[in-house]
């Protein structure tokens, strides 16, 4: 084992504790811990801003958000989504009790193919939940345009995507909403978090009843809500986090420069490609393992692991290989062999704001280490 230290796949970003200090003064002094407090209003008004979107509402956490995303929209039937994602996307689909229907992912992007989506159309179909994976963008205006046409909803999952702009504006303001994560391995954390983009002021009033057990007034409830609340330290942090995103960004869009550089010279790795968005996140590096690389993926992942870099698998196994999706039809190996593929070469190297080019030539040598001994 290497005395150096452990490079994990990634590392929170976190601001320094003296920016923070006068923030928990504040929240010590009023006692207002929780329930849509003053940090809480705020964070949601910077976000709009920052972002550029209308409404935002925000959650604990991102799973949390996707649930009430789709009780929000009163989503009911087929939902038709990607097995190439974390589980908590097709999760939230089952704890409504929507019926997840998987479709292939493009090779290239690794999210949804269009094709595949309306080939997966039939009379029980409500919705479609695509993922802006890694923080790649989907391809927005053939979903709109295929939703528009069959009368679907539109529900991202946009846990990876936050900041990401494309085609001019953000990625956030497609569909009927799209929901971020602020989890600690996120480019934008607040520990745990998350968030509901909508683009009216109806729909964001409905969400925020959701959030908060369904209260309308003390008194009156109008839905079976559920708590998926934001507390004020975490918006508070994000306060904070804001502050410093643009910086981390930089610092990992450098970090990805070297590896793309530094990799191009190891035979059988491929780096993920760009897909053409005017800004990123640089949330993850996922590379592709080929055939043409001395071990397999899982031998790499192994070989890293024992130098104490950690990188992840992910997406793998792809969802619809778990237990509780693999009897669905959707779900057999035929119908998804890009998803299937891919989770099966993807590893995804250590990415974080804290990392040097050093620690990123580290890894590459480990990589180019690993293929020379096999
Ligand atoms: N949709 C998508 C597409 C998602 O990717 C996710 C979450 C969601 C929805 C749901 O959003 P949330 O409900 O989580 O807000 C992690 C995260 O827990 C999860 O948020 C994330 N996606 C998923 C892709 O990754 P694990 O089990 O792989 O994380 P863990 O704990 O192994 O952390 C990875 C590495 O990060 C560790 O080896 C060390 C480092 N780390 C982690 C934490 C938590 C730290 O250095 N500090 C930390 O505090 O799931």
């Amino acid at each position: 084992m290497s005395n150096e230290k452990p490079l994990y796949v990634t590392q929170p970003t976190l601001p320094a504790l003296e920016e923070f200090i006068p923030y928990l003064e504040r929240i010590w002094e009023s006692r207002i811990l929780t329930n849509s407090g003053p940090f809480h209003a705020e964070l949601e008004k910077a976000l709009c801003d920052y972002l550029g979107v209308r409404h935002i509402s925000l959650f604990n956490n991102g799973t949390i958000a996707l649930l009430v995303a789709l009780r929000a929209l009163r989503v009911m039937g087929e939902v038709i989504t990607t097995p190439y994602s974390f589980v908590a996307t097709a999760h939230s689909l089952m704890w409504n009790g929507n019926k997840p229907v998987f479709a292939d992912v493009d090779p290239t992007t690794l999210n949804l193919d269009p094709d595949k989506i309306v080939a997966a159309i039939t009379p029980e179909t409500t919705a479609i939940m695509p993922v802006h994976c890694y923080g790649h963008p989907c391809d927005v205006d053939r979903i709109r345009d295929i939703a528009k046409t069959h009368g679907l909803r539109v529900i991202y999952d946009a846990a990876h995507a936050f900041g990401v702009r494309a085609g001019g504006g953000s990625i956030l303001a497609h569909g009927d909403l799209s929901v971020l994560s602020f989890h600690a391995t996120k480019s934008f954390n607040t520990f745990e978090g998350g968030a509901i983009v909508c683009p009216d002021a109806t729909t964001k009033d409905r969400i925020d009843h959701l959030r908060n057990f369904g209260f309308e007034t003390e008194t009156t409830l109008t839905s079976i809500g559920i708590n998926g609340k934001m507390n004020e330290f975490s918006a508070a942090l994000g306060l904070v986090q804001l502050r410093g995103f643009d910086a981390a960004v930089a610092r990992r869009k450098a970090l990805a420069e070297r590896y793309r550089s530094a990799l191009a010279g190891v035979k059988g790795i491929r780096c993920h490609a760009d897909a053409g968005e005017e800004v990123q996140n640089y949330a993850y590096f996922p590379v592709m393992v080929e055939p043409e690389f001395a071990l397999g993926r899982d031998a790499l992942y192994e070989s890293l692991a024992r130098a104490k870099i950690f990188a992840r698998r992910y997406f793998y196994p792809p969802i619809s290989d778990f237990p509780m999706y693999r009897n669905l039809p959707s779900a057999r190996a035929d119908n998804l062999p890009v998803a299937r593929r891919a989770a099966g070469r993807v590893l995804c190297l250590p990415m974080s704001s804290n990392f040097s080019v050093a620690d990123a030539d580290r890894v590459v040598a480990c990589i180019a280490d690993a293929a020379r001994n096999a």
